[in-house]
């Protein structure tokens, strides 16, 4: 039995103080928004699984291929006796790059779910008895105080789960990863592409509505969390490509005037009718563009990996 450790850097009830901080300002505010974060309870994430095999949402599938295809060439690359994933959640990527990375021994997920993060290393650590798993229950825009396992050590971010950041944010948060890189180690980053319209729409509004579902699911977390009576059918699903940002934007579209009660926060909303809460920003992204972004935290582009389509890269950075 491999060795398994797990460290907390979030007090038990910082979850629930972040929601309840975050629903109180941004149902307050104009225009209404809230973070991506809190879609993923039990019933997100499943939902979010759905997504993720639906014939429309290709980044998933694209981001596997880069992956599969080029598995060698990242394990050349890095030789990491450490790699550290951000927001593994239960992630079925990472099994293609552990199997890999040859040269691993320690894996350090991270992830804010600590059920997750023991379900998922339980079945990690029976299908990978080499490795030594070392969790760590933190939420990676606080900063990372990674464990100090040997080097040289990966940090993966897949998923372009990057893309849910403001640009502001992205720089904060490139700066804390180069700020826990030393001489050897790397960033290996998931970026979703800029790419047709509707394309990009399609892949966040599927014919099925499973990500209509998804992005409902928001208000029933905070219906059942804070005690609200939002309800899922008085809103409408948006997905929106925003040209000059060039990010995909969600929101939830109130059909009638209404208010909602949030008895947690002594807190009543109102909605005009056709008033939209933005729930989500996806961010797509060019080469130069993260090529820039990285070199502005003190990190160089080494590597970049593309699907045969061109759709998603991952990119491997460097100190
Ligand atoms: C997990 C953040 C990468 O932005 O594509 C999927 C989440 N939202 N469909 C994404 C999501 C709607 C996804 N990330």
């Amino acid at each position: 039995m491999s060795p398994f450790a797990l460290t907390r850097t979030l007090p038990a009830d910082a979850t629930a103080a972040a929601l309840r901080a975050d629903v109180a300002e941004g149902l307050t505010r104009e225009p209404k928004q809230l973070p991506p974060k809190w879609f993923y309870d039990a019933r997100g994430s499943e939902l979010f699984d759905r997504i993720t095999r639906l014939p429309a949402y290709y980044p998933t599938r694209a981001e596997r291929e880069i992956l599969l295809v080029h598995a060698a060439d990242i394990a050349a690359a890095t030789g990491a006796r450490t790699l550290v994933e951000l927001g593994s959640g239960s992630s079925d990527k990472t099994r293609h790059l552990l199997r890999a990375l040859t040269s691993l021994d320690h894996y350090v997920p991270v992830d804010v779910s600590e059920s997750a993060l023991t379900g998922a290393a339980r079945a990690l650590l029976a299908e990978q008895p080499r490795l030594a798993v070392h969790a760590l229950v933190a939420d990676f825009q606080q900063g990372l105080a990674l464990p100090s396992t040997p080097g040289p050590r990966l940090v993966a971010f897949l998923g372009s789960t990057i893309g849910n950041l403001q640009p502001g944010e992205r720089a904060v948060f490139l700066a804390s990863v180069r700020a826990a890189l030393e001489p050897g180690d790397a960033l290996l980053l998931g970026t979703d592409l800029v790419k047709d319209e509707q394309v990009l729409v399609r892949a966040y509004d599927d014919p099925e509505g499973v990500t209509a579902a998804f992005n409902k699911n928001v208000l029933a977390v905070i219906d059942r969390e804070l005690g609200a009576d939002f309800d899922p059918g008085d809103f409408d699903h948006v997905a929106l490509w925003d040209r000059e940002h060039e990010w995909i934007e969600m929101r939830l579209r109130a059909r009638t005037a209404l208010t909602v009660k949030i008895p947690a926060l002594d807190l009543a909303v109102g909605f005009d009718a056709g008033e939209e809460l933005r729930t989500e920003v996806s961010a797509k992204f060019r080469r130069t563009g993260v090529r820039a972004e990285l070199a502005a935290a003190g990190m160089r582009l080494a590597h970049w990996w593309t699907d045969h389509a061109d759709r998603f890269a991952l990119c491997l950075a460097v100190p």
